[in-house]
């Protein structure tokens, strides 16, 4: 259950009803037990900060939540409610805020130019400092609404996301249990509502288990580390896989063309249209997408998000292209061999390191990378923690973890990392791994 404290500040119902939207469960409340007994805190706010400092003392619930939030208790301070998690505001005078974050909290009046009016208010755009779970679920330059006069500053140990108004101001905050947004999540729509998910799921989040299929010749096939030489045929009839997997409870798949991926075909597209046309899965695939058409082709088949691989490497206008005109139904594939990125198959090896490469795919604007550690592939020797946790903390676009995932160890720990996904291919086929399961750790 999430508390809403009520401590006299604020119109507390659009944010129960935004929360209600998501399906929380929710309690509007100043009773301390009803605060105690919560998962999770939320400390809105609007008006003047000494007003709702004093407030907050007088009735009794400052104590309570800084005795549950420093035992570890989860809490999302809004607009003034985040500016209160500070040690100090300069709002008419010098006020104590909750201290639980470091910084304070000063006047938009001389820092931004004269010309620009305050309050800030209206819709403006998050510039992402660092990835933190409260925007997982958030593209960069996504817009929020913001109605605020004063900013936190001096809070580099916890900023996630800034917005531009004059300079560039705190947006929100982030520092282990503690979040912050000075905008609206309950007033920025669809946005918004990502916002309060992330922050109301249990903690890790949820991660997206991507059952896999490998096509060569119309058959579910896995190769190991990629080497078409070494290759095992799992089933002749992709369509029943792809049942099974909706039977064990997947929504969504992960298909590769692997003759596709060699050469820019297409010739598995059919079996792949009959996927997407009589499952329910959500199915992305990739190989052998490197034109407008093929991505046109592929949507229209009933694909709902297409992988760019070699394309991503090699004609970046392209891919350029496709971000505008399809926006996160493009993904892209980071194959990582010796530290560079792998194209063609995995048979030739660009000069562009993973990291080069991740940032020029969060310039450019793409939300979603799957990246692959080629020498786990297929080899089920478990896959490359440390990677994904890098990936994870560095960049704000979803990452899904691609081989070597082999035990249910692999998914918990993959889950823990709040990552966007993870791609199941040979556990599933030789049974290391039940996907039921795998499914219920995953969520
Ligand atoms: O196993 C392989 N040799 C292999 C493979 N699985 N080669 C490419 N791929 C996948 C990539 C990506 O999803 O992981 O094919 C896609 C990229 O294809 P393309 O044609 O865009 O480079």
């Amino acid at each position: 259950m999430i508390a809403i404290i009520d401590y006299g500040v604020g119109n507390l119902f659009s944010l129960r009803s935004s929360l209600k939207m998501i399906g929380a469960e929710v309690e509007v409340t100043s009773d301390p037990e009803v605060i105690r007994r919560a998962d999770k805190l939320l400390l809105p706010g609007v008006g003047a900060f000494e007003d709702a400092a004093r407030k907050l003392s007088e009735s009794g619930l400052r104590q309570v939540i800084l005795d549950e939030v420093n035992a570890g208790k989860e809490i999302l301070g809004i607009c003034l409610g985040m500016q209160m998690l500070f040690e100090k505001s300069y709002e008419y005078g010098e006020h104590q805020g909750l201290g639980l974050l470091r910084g304070s909290v000063v006047p938009m009046e001389g820092v931004i130019p004269a010309e620009l009016k305050i309050p800030h208010i209206g819709w403006n755009a998050l510039h992402f400092t660092r990835q933190g779970r409260l925007l997982k679920y958030v593209k960069p330059n996504e817009c929020v609404y913001f109605v605020h006069s004063f900013y936190a500053t001096d809070c580099e140990d916890s900023l996630l996301a800034t917005a531009e108004y004059g300079a560039e101001l705190t947006a929100a905050v982030e520092k282990g249990n503690i979040m912050g947004c000075q905008f609206h999540p309950e007033k920025s729509g669809d946005v918004g509502l990502r916002i309060l998910k992330a922050f109301c799921e249990k903690e890790g989040g949820s991660m997206i288990l991507f059952p896999a299929i490998d096509l060569v010749d119309g058959k579910a096939v896995r190769l190991l580390r990629g080497d078409y030489a070494n290759m095992t045929v799992y089933n002749d009839d992709p369509l029943a896989v792809a049942r099974d997997f909706e039977n064990c409870g997947a929504t969504h798949i992960h298909m590769v063309d692997l003759e596709g991926a060699k050469d820019g075909t297409t010739p598995n597209l059919p079996v792949v249209e009959k996927i997407a046309r009589e499952t329910k899965l959500f199915v992305e695939i990739g190989g052998g997408i490197r034109s407008m058409e093929t991505v046109e082709k592929y949507l229209a088949a009933g694909v709902s998000r297409v992988i760019l691989g070699t394309a991503a490497v090699k004609d970046e206008s392209f891919l350029r292209a496709a971000v505008a005109a399809y926006g996160d139904k493009i993904a892209v594939g980071a194959d990582v061999k010796d530290g560079c990125i792998a194209i063609r198959g995995w048979l030739e090896t660009a000069d562009v390191t993973l990291e080069e490469f991740m940032k020029k795919m969060q310039d450019i604007g793409v939300s979603c990378v799957i990246c692959t550690d080629i020498s786990k592939d297929g080899a089920m020797r478990g896959t490359n923690l440390q990677l994904y946790k890098e990936l994870s903390e560095k960049y704000s676009m979803n990452i899904t973890a691609s081989g070597g995932v082999s035990s249910m160890e692999d998914v918990r720990a993959l889950r823990a990392m709040n990552l966007y996904g993870a791609i199941i291919g040979k556990a599933y086929y030789t049974g290391a791994i039940d996907l039921r399961e795998a499914i219920g750790v995953a969520e």
